[in-house]
């Protein structure tokens, strides 16, 4: 599961990056660059059920962050529709705006890039018309048509100036356009990144860009990015100690990563064995067969049962006897699906 950090030149893209993996890649050159990292999912759940279970090992979810260039931030004005390749894989992108630097005008950028974003999507989809038509008329073949007439709604709604995430499509639609990966389909984590100064006025600004926010779609969070660059690169106690001073518990960045991963469509369930305690990443919607194979095959294929209980229960009565004992426990099938938080021991034969 891959992110891309995206936004204008000089908005504070790879001081986030370093914040959110601790990589010290250098800030405010231009770099054209990209940087990647393997990212943690920070999750209390697993650190309680590591304090219960004592394991030899602990695992956290992980996702991908990659920091790039390729969108000029000029709106409108831009010219070059050529979207570093990378951006195919991305899943999801995290929107960094610049609301720390004197001139700031977070709405414009933000605007400017959902634009750029648009257009880019126009001129990729008009050139596949024109391709997909002459194919048509050369070959005689009518079975491309259904896609261009798909090809042809996108554009309408692109010309309306809106992004294609806010067009309703079928899933048949959907299947259909899997091939193509547009822009402004892509959900959007909007990273507004203010000033230190300005840290203390966090839960104002946020309500002020609380109206961009689409569950599911769109997120917003506010962070100092500096602040948060400067925190990932201290020793954990002098972590603490930071944050304590600043008066925060848990760093904005932990938020970052948390709602990227739900903006992915993604939920953790959590195995706790002998040597090892661990959260997997499922797509929400997964059941219990398809979810042990996110473990292993094997264990996938000779799905028996899952036994299950919430991560909540788990944490009050610590051990499977107690939760047995309590009723807390379930046995499930292999339809059943499965929730953020379920631990689960599964039961298979091979
Ligand atoms: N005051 C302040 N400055 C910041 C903050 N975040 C980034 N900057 C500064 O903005 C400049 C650009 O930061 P980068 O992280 O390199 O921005 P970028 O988007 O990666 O830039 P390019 O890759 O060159 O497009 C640097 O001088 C940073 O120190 C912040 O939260 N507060
Ligand atoms: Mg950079």
């Amino acid at each position: 599961m891959k992110l891309g950090i995206i936004g204008k030149p000089q908005s504070g893209k790879t001081t986030i990056f370093n914040a959110a993996s601790g990589q010290q890649e250098a800030v405010g050159d231009f770099s054209k660059a990209v940087h990647r990292a393997i990212i943690k999912v920070p999750d209390h759940r697993v650190d309680v059920l590591t304090e219960i279970a004592k394991p030899r090992k602990f695992t956290y979810a992980e996702i991908e962050f990659l920091d790039v260039t390729g969108l000029s931030g000029k709106g409108k004005d831009s010219t070059a529709f050529e979207p570093n390749p990378e951006f195919d894989l991305m899943e999801a992108f995290i929107v960094v705006i610049d609301a720390f630097s004197e001139d700031a005008d977070p709405e414009r950028d933000l605007q400017d890039l959902i634009d750029e974003m648009i257009l880019s999507d126009q001129v990729m989809i008009e050139n596949n018309i024109k391709k997909r038509s002459r194919k048509i008329q050369l070959s005689g073949d009518k079975s491309g048509v259904r896609e261009i007439e798909l090809l042809q709604k996108c554009l309408n709604h692109l010309e309306t100036e809106k992004p294609l995430l806010e067009l309703e499509l079928e899933d048949e639609e959907e299947k259909l356009l899997r091939g193509y990966s547009f822009l402004s389909r892509r959900p959007l984590l909007i990273l507004i990144n203010i000033a230190e100064d300005n840290l203390a006025e966090r839960d104002a600004i946020e309500k002020k860009f609380a109206h961009l926010v689409a569950p599911g779609r769109r997120e917003v969070v506010v962070v100092c990015g500096k602040i948060q660059m400067e925190l990932a690169s201290l020793e954990p106690d002098e972590q603490k100690q930071f944050l304590d001073e600043l008066g925060i518990d848990t760093p904005a960045v932990d938020k970052v990563i948390q709602k990227s991963y739900s903006l992915l469509g993604l939920i953790s369930f959590l195995t706790l064995g002998d040597p090892e305690v661990r959260a997997w990443t499922i797509k929400r919607g997964t059941n219990a067969q398809k979810a042990a194979g996110a473990i292993h095959t094997d264990m996938e294929r000779g799905f028996i049962r899952a036994e299950v209980a919430t991560f909540e229960d788990y944490s009050v009565l610590k051990t499977l006897p107690a939760l047995k004992a309590a009723g807390k426990s379930r046995l499930e099938g292999k339809e059943y699906v499965v929730q953020d938080g379920d631990v689960i021991l599964f039961r298979f034969n091979v």
